[in-house]
């Protein structure tokens, strides 16, 4: 049944390889054990159409019909390229089902093949034990990215994003998080980064920008039995800081550990942290866990953004997330903005803040404060209404 459900979504993928052709039918499927199955992409003629080829795949997720029943079977897809990631079918298979393993397929719906997701790679060794130095060494780093609000056009907080300028093979910022989630690195790492950004907004202050930091958290850190008193005593012993952090959490990730999550978070707020839940609307939402948290603010995911302005339907989808956020008492922020026409759709849907590369890309501390200081609230004000 999920069989004959995948092989008909993958082949209208575009660049879709069949695999076997019987008399009547042709395959684009093959079954590597009963819960895994594998299809063949040209990555020449799909990556002339990415989009199109991410809105047919996700057709995969869609409930199939059993009995009248409507059964969702939430696959997780795994990529590997050839010949990026391996020479041999073998290869390429073994590598596609790490990527499917991995934390980032459970927690998005797929991943890339990366050497730091198999753990029985020399690179990916080398990168945990590089990762724990970097960490002790203070060789780490925050970008930040700065939030607009839209009826103001003030520049009312930033988002910190970990980076790793010295190592010599550059590593993304999502496989730093994720290696550091796989490792346990990832509780030393979160206590760096919010002290980090304490010191950051200590330097902003000084030089008279009272704005927020927002840090993302990952669910590994919920987990952790002293966190929020943690949190606590570091808040503690800054009280200038008081309630200028705040937390960034995914839905999708609560959702592995709701109840305890919510313990986590309920004592974060009662330390007086506010919360934000970060990429609503990439998974499926469960509003009514949502609203259980104790979060003030909601990001809508930059896969909503992204395309408003050339198809009506996202358009629909985000006025009308941004109504049902705005009547459940949230703040709304938009991620993603990369264009005028984008922020002033936004700006009339009512979006509280915006936040994406029209903006500014995320900048290390001296360049945002450089950002800031030719920062013009007045030439954004005219854009805004010229458009
Ligand atoms: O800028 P960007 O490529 O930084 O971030 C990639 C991903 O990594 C995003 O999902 C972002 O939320 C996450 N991320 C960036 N910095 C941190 C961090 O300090 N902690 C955690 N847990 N996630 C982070
Ligand atoms: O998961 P989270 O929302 O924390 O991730 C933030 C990520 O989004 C970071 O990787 C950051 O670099 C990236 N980002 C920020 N603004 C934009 C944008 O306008 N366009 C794109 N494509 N990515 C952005
Ligand atoms: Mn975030």
């Amino acid at each position: 049944l999920a069989s004959k459900h995948y092989n008909a979504v993958i082949k209208d993928v575009p660049g879709a390889i069949s695999l076997e052709q019987t008399d009547n039918r042709t395959f684009f499927l093959a079954s590597l054990d009963p819960q895994t199955f594998a299809f063949v992409v040209d990555a020449d003629q799909a990556l002339s159409v990415p989009r199109i080829v991410l809105r047919s795949i996700e057709e995969i997720r869609y409930p199939v019909d059993f009995l009248g029943m409507q059964v969702p079977l939430n696959p997780q897809l795994g990529v590997a390229f050839y010949p990026t990631h391996g020479n041999d079918a073998n290869t390429l298979i073994r590598r596609a089902v790490i990527a499917e393993g991995s934390d980032r397929a459970r927690d998005r719906g797929i991943a890339y093949y990366k050497s730091s997701r198999d753990s029985y790679s020399a690179d990916r060794l080398t990168l945990v034990s590089d990762l724990r130095h970097a960490i002790d060494h203070n060789e780490l780093t925050l970008f930040l990215q700065p939030k607009l609000c839209l009826r103001t056009r003030a520049i009312t907080g930033f988002e910190a994003l970990i980076r790793w300028p010295g190592r010599e093979q550059p590593v993304r910022p999502d496989e730093i998080i994720a290696v550091a989630e796989q490792t346990g690195l990832i509780k030393p790492l979160t206590r760096w980064v919010l002290k980090e950004a304490l010191e950051m907004r200590g330097r902003l202050l000084e030089i008279g920008w009272d704005a927020g930091i927002a840090v993302n958290i990952s669910p590994n850190n919920l987990r952790e039995p002293d966190f929020a008193v943690f949190v606590q005593r570091l808040m503690q012993s800054y009280q200038i800081h008081s309630g200028a952090i705040t937390f960034e959490v995914t839905e999708t990730s609560m959702m592995q550990d709701p109840t305890n999550s919510l313990r986590a978070l309920n004592a974060l707020d009662a330390a007086g942290i506010p919360l934000s839940i970060d990429d609503f609307g990439s998974g499926y939402s469960s509003l009514s866990y949502i609203k259980q948290l104790p979060a003030g603010e909601i990001k809508i995911d930059r896969s909503l953004i992204t395309d408003i302005a050339e198809r009506e339907q996202d358009r629909v989808i985000v006025r009308t997330t941004i109504d049902m956020c705005h009547s459940l008492g949230y703040t709304v922020v938009a991620e993603g903005v990369e264009d005028e026409e984008t922020l002033s759709l936004l700006h009339d849907m009512g979006c509280d803040l915006v936040q994406g590369y029209f903006l500014t890309r995320p900048l290390p501390f001296n360049e945002m404060v450089d950002w800031l200081g030719n920062y013009n609230p007045q030439a954004l004000r005219s854009r805004i209404s010229a458009s």
